[in-house]
């Protein structure tokens, strides 16, 4: 057997330059390359071998969450097909990826982590940032990453990736298990040598199936679809990953059946396919809840059914409702008690086409469907045109940033009240424009995302809409993407505060206490009761420039549509930046999420709130 003679950390990096991934005939290379910053825990170990192969590029980052939700982002908008790796160095460059990790793993995206680990060898132990017990030695803060990992190692002895790297490519390239999988590499065995077999390198290239369900249970998925009168698809990220969006609205075609979409699978239809319901759930649109209440049966592609998309499963009221899952987990196929089909989307809807022959719905019900699409978009153009004063409303800037922006373009962001109000408003002209991390909601995903997005795809211009929390929170990758010439648009939308939060605080009697960016009062921190309250001196704009952003401040809705336009111009990474209203906000329509109030308190708005929130519970069912 030919063996080369590489530390483990060597042999780790030539592996992943030569691991591909094919789907329907197309292969590529799975890493776009590695992120990372260097402490004592990678230096010498990851970062030589990274320095050692410059064709497997590495990029810097500033903060290790922020370079772990790239790589997911990254991911996502290839549909899962590519990633990046990460490297950290040993404490709290680790720990800090932990956060994105999770991520990655609840919205089903591949990562692949390589934090530094404490000595193998232990003898200079405790070393810097090491965790220490007094009951093992077996363990450091990398055991962390396990229960948010989908696969987890560490490599104590170099030889043991022989058998470490092949799991890990399996989980990463597998669309049902998929997520982060971490690798958690000894600082000393990083850079100890071993003579690894040659096959190691060899390149590989993992097919990504698509699997076809089960023949007995597809044919009685449709004989349900043939015998119901008020179905309803939800689309979710599964159909988008899975490529089958051509093929969804093909099967919505030929059956009449309309779509409502969760937060990953918006952008499955065309928003103004007259069967499009858009969003689905808390905060869908009245289209999809009205039908999704009056169902008899629910086709779920590629959805894990979050308490958004089932309004903390209040949103189907029928009683005789039931379920086909559609999904490359058996996990998630076998939700809400359902009849499932595992396999990927694209293939098993292209089957059941085929099977359920000329079924169509009532035309009855396909009007019904259709007026409402026509009326919801209606509602669209209203929140579009408002023109708030003085402060304009987050309503309209979506809308003039859906109108402004690019048509191929794509628009990222996560927390804070804009995820709500975009699932509700955005007008989704691709299958990839509506890029939300909504598994996680992480606040900071946005900008850190928007680089990964643009890396996947630079042709395209990457609309970042980003509230004032989740800037200050994590902003500082602005640098990185100045660094690498990855333009991003970035909306920073400023209202003082959680604007989110501030409102859900309200509604469950709390007055948005502990919401708000202002001087505290009288020892405390002024919620939303208290008048003429101080803004603190804080500058975002200023903030954004001296990071290397070009900066268009806006006062009005003229101005901001005049940015828009002018930072298409602008070559480098640019920030609208916008004050907007705390209090105007987008209702909700039909539907709720569950949220549990105080059930003693001495506030009386907590005690109407309580009220209101038990007759809403007694509403959230069980599929059995
Ligand atoms: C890391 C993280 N911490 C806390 C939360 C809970 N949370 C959700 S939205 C939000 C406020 C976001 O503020 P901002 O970005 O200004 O958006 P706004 O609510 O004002 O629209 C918070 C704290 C979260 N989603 N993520
Ligand atoms: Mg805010």
């Amino acid at each position: 057997m030919k063996t080369k003679r590489l530390t483990m950390a060597q042999a780790i990096i030539k592996f992943l330059k030569n691991q591909y991934v094919e789907r329907d005939g197309v292969e590529r290379p799975f890493f776009g390359g590695c992120f990372g910053i260097f402490g004592h825990g990678n230096v010498a170990g990851i970062g030589q071998a990274l320095q050692e192969n410059p064709d497997f590029r590495y990029y810097q980052s500033r903060n290790e969450q922020a370079m772990v939700h790239t790589a997911a982002a990254f991911a996502k908008m290839n549909n899962r097909l590519q990633t990046m790796a990460c490297t950290s160095s040993i404490g709290p460059g680790a720990t800090n990826m932990i956060t994105a990790a999770a991520g990655a793993t609840i919205n089903r995206l591949p990562v692949l982590l390589l934090p530094g680990d404490i000595f193998a060898r232990r003898n200079v132990a405790p070393v810097l940032q090491q965790l220490e017990s007094e009951h093992s030695q077996d363990f450091s803060v990398n055991d962390c990453f396990k229960p948010i990992s989908r696969y987890w190692d560490r490599i104590n002895r170099p030889e043991q990736i022989l058998t470490a790297l092949p799991e890990a490519m399996r989980v990463l390239t597998s669309p049902a298990d998929t997520g982060a999988v971490t690798l958690a590499l000894p600082q000393d065995v990083q850079a100890e040598a071993y003579s690894y077999p040659l096959d190691l390198f060899d390149k590989r290239v993992w097919r990504v199936p698509r699997n076809r369900p089960d023949t007995a249970s597809l044919k009685q998925a449709a004989e349900w679809i043939q015998g119901a009168k008020r179905p309803l698809i939800i689309a979710g990220g599964g159909v988008i990953y899975s490529e089958a969006t051509e093929t969804l609205s093909q099967f919505v075609e030929q059956t009449g059946i309309p779509v409502g979409e969760t937060m990953a699978g918006k952008g499955s239809l065309r928003y103004d396919h007259a069967l499009c319901m858009g969003a689905i759930g808390a905060t869908g649109t009245l289209a999809a809840n009205r039908l999704a209440k009056e169902a008899d049966l629910i086709i779920g592609i590629g959805t894990r059914y979050s308490d958004f998309t089932t309004a903390s499963k209040t949103a189907f009221q029928n009683p005789d409702v039931r379920f086909i899952n559609i999904n490359v987990a058996e996990f998630d196929a076998h939700k809400h008690n359902a009849l499932p089909l595992v396999g990927d989307a694209r293939a098993t809807l292209a089957e059941l086409a085929q099977a359920v022959g000329d079924y169509r719905v009532d035309g009855d019900y396909e009007t019904r469907a259709k007026d409402l699409h026509d009326e919801w978009e209606t509602e669209v153009q209203r929140i579009y045109d408002i023109r708030h004063q003085p402060l304009v409303s987050q309503g309209e800037l979506i809308g003039a940033v859906n109108d402004q922006g690019d048509p191929e373009a794509v628009m990222v962001c996560a927390a804070g009240s804009l995820p709500g109000d975009l699932h509700k408003l955005w007008r989704s002209r691709h299958p990839k424009q509506y890029h939300l991390e909504y598994g996680y909601s992480c606040m900071g995903y946005e900008i850190a995302g928007g680089l990964g997005i643009k890396m996947a795809d630079p042709e395209r211009e990457v609309y970042v809409l980003v509230g004032d929390g989740s800037y200050l929170m994590l902003s500082a990758d602005i640098v990185t993407s100045v660094q690498e010439g990855y333009k991003l648009t970035i909306v920073l939308m400023d209202n003082s505060g959680f604007k989110s939060i501030g409102a859900l605080s309200r509604s469950i009697g709390s007055q948005g206490f502990g919401t708000r960016y202002v001087y505290p009062e009288q020892n405390g921190l002024p919620g939303d009761t208290a008048e003429n309250v101080q803004t603190l001196p804080v500058d975002l704009a200023a903030n954004a420039r001296s990071l290397g952003a070009h900066v268009i401040e806006c006062d009005t809705y003229d101005d901001f549509v005049a940015a828009l336009n002018k930072a298409k111009e602008i070559d480098r990474t640019t920030v609208i930046y916008i004050q907007n209203d705390r209090y105007e906000g987008v209702p909700g329509y039909e539907s709720w999420w569950d949220v549990p109030v105080a059930e003693v308190s001495q506030m009386h708005t907590v005690q109407a709130a309580r009220e209101e929130w038990e007759e809403n519970r007694a509403k959230e069912r069980y599929f059995l």
